[in-house]
């Protein structure tokens, strides 16, 4: 199924069909690989490996870094759509999204290499005659990268190409239910330096495995930023063991994304916005629409027209054409399920949710994305499920719906549908969204690459992506240089 996709990106028939870990497809359930999974002492001689490649990479000079990025983009521009059917096999994403996956790597290359130019530092006025400051960007040290299943391919490229052109190498963890991608990246990675000639060895390295392997990753004094993507509970048990080494840490955690929909809203658009964002993906991105607060006088006017939406989605094989593919799995799906019961018994109202295609795919897990309306907002909507659960809730006043978005422990991606301009604003002011994206008149996933990625609270508080986040990668360093034949202390300081 996957042997022509993996051959054209040069990944090696025996790095993928002969070893004991199965990797199955969402779509059906069956298998399509089979890896070796890494050692604790495998990964420790990988840190090795790259401490040993930051020594070279480090003084390499930023644009000549920002070089190899730039092949790594042609790489990924030739296979798009190998890596781009690959995502579809391996995380279930529909054909278009699989693609706009791949793109969001393309286009993190294309911004980093105009970054590798550009990792400017200030210059300071000093207080004292004859002297001056500066900030300079120096490489930080070997990055690890753990990523999840959702984004099985771009969180790894937002990390690597950044962390490149910034002078470090990466060592990846993918998640164990999405490996192959990784061996197809690091393939088009390896494409990239056979282009680009003298770099060091162990620039780009994949270790594969579960909790165990990540772990030792984490734990490990020689990583010098660990960058997770994931859920809370796992950024819970990585932020406080990366803190005790004072390693530092860039989390991407989990999102309870909301929509406010106000009474002046362009309700066709919203109800575009609403669709995408909340089944897009099958509900499983960090950034899918969890929570609806719609203006109670346009009520009864959006939510027909969301449910006969809703209706029409066409759900099944991602590659065939249909809007909404599988569950990563069958916990998955269990999951689901049990917040929907937790969401009757708390009072709401579900449509849809149902399990469906289990005849034609009895291992595999496709349903109908649900609508659960709600009175008020309670703990069922303030928890995360990683799956299509649309929480609709009405407001009367827009300081109370403000309050309502900010209610939840997450804080990534936030929006308003209104074309009032005071509110829309107010929702990006100090006292509106508490989230690291809030947008007016977009849904609140599918952010383009240029801005910082990320959010507050249990999200994690890390960014990256566009805009500064290059900074992470980096460490900063303040020079005082002193041209004069004094020796002025700070702060009028005599001594002596
Ligand atoms: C994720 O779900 O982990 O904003 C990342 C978006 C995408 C990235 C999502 N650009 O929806």
């Amino acid at each position: 199924m996957i042997k022509q996709y993996m051959s054209a990106m040069g990944v090696k028939e025996e790095q993928y069909q002969h070893g004991d870990f199965e990797v199955n497809t969402p779509i059906d359930g069956t298998v399509i690989g089979k890896i070796t999974l890494d050692s604790v002492d495998e990964v420790n001689k990988k840190i090795q490996n790259a401490q040993a490649a930051f020594k070279e990479w480090r003084v390499v000079p930023a644009p000549k870094r920002g070089e190899l990025i730039r092949l790594l983009g042609e790489v990924l521009r030739e296979h798009k759509e190998d890596l781009g059917m690959l995502v579809s096999f391996e995380a279930g994403k529909i054909k278009q999204e699989g693609l706009g996956e791949v793109q969001e790597m393309i286009d993190i290359c294309d911004f980093a290499v105009g970054v590798s130019r550009q990792l400017y530092g200030l210059t300071i006025a000093s207080e004292r005659p004859g002297h001056h400051m500066r900030e300079t960007w120096h490489p930080l040290g070997v990055i690890g990268v753990i990523s999840a299943f959702n984004f099985p391919v771009a969180v790894w490229s937002w990390n690597t190409a950044l962390a490149i052109v910034c002078g470090n190498p990466v060592i990846w963890k993918p998640s164990e239910k999405a490996p192959l991608v990784a061996l197809a990246c690091q393939a088009m990675f390896e494409k990239a330096l056979a282009k680009f000639g003298d770099a060091p060895d162990h620039l780009s390295q994949v270790i594969l495995g579960k909790t165990d392997i990540g772990n030792a990753m984490v734990e490990n004094k020689d990583i010098a930023l660990v960058s997770a993507t994931g859920s809370t509970r796992m950024g819970r048990t990585v932020g406080p063991k990366v803190a005790e080494r004072f390693g530092k840490c860039l989390l991407e955690l989990g999102g309870n994304n909301a929509m406010i929909l106000a009474p002046t809203a362009d309700l066709d658009l919203a109800l575009r916005g609403i669709i995408f964002s909340a089944v897009g993906t099958a509900g499983q991105r960090c950034t899918t629409l969890r929570r609806l607060f719609v203006h109670e006088s346009v009520k009864e006017d959006i939510l027909p027209r969301i449910k006969s939406a809703y209706g029409t989605v066409s759900i099944g094989h991602p590659l065939e054409g249909n809007l909404v593919g599988p569950l990563i799995d069958e916990d998955s799906f269990n999951n689901m399920q049990s917040t929907l019961n937790k969401a009757r018994e708390a009072g709401g109202i579900v449509t849809g949710g149902e399990r469906v295609l289990a005849d034609k795919y009895p291992d595999a897990y496709y349903v109908t994305p649900a609508i659960v309306e709600f009175d008020e907002q309670n703990d069922v909507a303030r928890s995360e499920t990683f799956a299509p659960i649309l929480y609709v809730m009405t407001y009367k006043d827009f300081d109370e719906a403000i309050e309502m978005q900010n209610d939840v422990p997450q804080g990534l991606s936030s929006c308003i549908f209104t074309n009032d301009l005071r509110e829309a604003e107010t929702f990006l002011s100090d006292r509106g969204s508490d989230c690291g994206i809030a947008n007016v008149n977009i849904g609140t996933s599918g952010a383009e690459i240029g801005g910082a990625f990320g959010g507050e609270k249990e999200t994690g508080g890390g960014r990256e992506s566009g805009s500064d986040a290059w900074k992470a990668y980096m460490r900063r360093q303040t020079n005082t240089i002193n041209y004069s034949t004094e020796l002025p202390l700070a702060q009028g300081i005599s001594f002596g």
